[in-house]
């Protein structure tokens, strides 16, 4: 089934016994969402990271950062955690951050490894930049799937559940306008 794309505030796109992802549009408004992107590309130390893909090195197509609370995050990140911890009442302890230079840069399908992730808590994302399409797909029958366009300054809560049964990520896009970033909020167990 085809869940298509959607226009309200708050958008339901999984919710059963296989879990819940929620759409936020509009948690930070443009202007802030724009703002708090342009302190991110500046100021996050940003890695190019290279992993082993059978026999050889690849580069991983994205720059990519993640923080600990309270360790060294620089000022929005900061406040961006207290907000979304606010929000969810989810006692986020960890951000990784992804930045999709253009439209060539994507992550393929997956799912986070649970067992980094605190039993049952969930994964927030906020989207800044330009908008990518986030496709999530279920991992067995009965098959779901859903493409969401997830525009800056929105909110996609995924429940621990729909780390077992759903994949998702970012195609890589003829139609990417420009830079877009990820702020991914988790639940470190450690
Ligand atoms: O950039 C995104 O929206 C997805 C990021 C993601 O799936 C991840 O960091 O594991």
């Amino acid at each position: 089934m085809q869940l298509g794309l959607f226009a309200d505030a708050v958008q339901r796109i999984v919710d059963d016994e296989r879990g819940s992802i929620v759409y936020r549009r509009g948690f930070l408004s443009q202007g802030a969402a724009q703002r708090v992107f342009e302190a991110l590309v500046a100021r996050v130390e940003w890695q190019h990271e290279r992993r082993w893909m059978y026999d050889r090195q690849v580069d991983v197509p994205r720059l990519t950062a993640t923080y600990r609370a309270d360790r060294n995050m620089p000022p929005p990140l900061g406040r961006l955690l207290t907000r979304v911890r606010e929000e969810l009442r989810a006692p986020f302890n960890a951000v990784g951050l992804n930045l999709y230079r253009d439209g060539n840069d994507s992550v393929a399908p997956h799912n986070d490894h649970l067992n980094e992730i605190a039993l049952g808590e969930p994964i927030a994302l906020l989207s800044l930049g330009a908008t990518r399409r986030m496709t999530i797909r279920t991992k067995a029958r009965p098959r779901r799937a859903a493409d969401v366009d997830l525009e800056p300054g929105s909110l996609l809560t995924m429940s621990y559940a729909t780390q077992l049964h759903y994949d998702h990520g970012i195609p890589k896009s003829h139609l990417a306008a420009g830079p877009r970033m990820s702020v991914v909020f988790r639940v470190r167990s450690e």
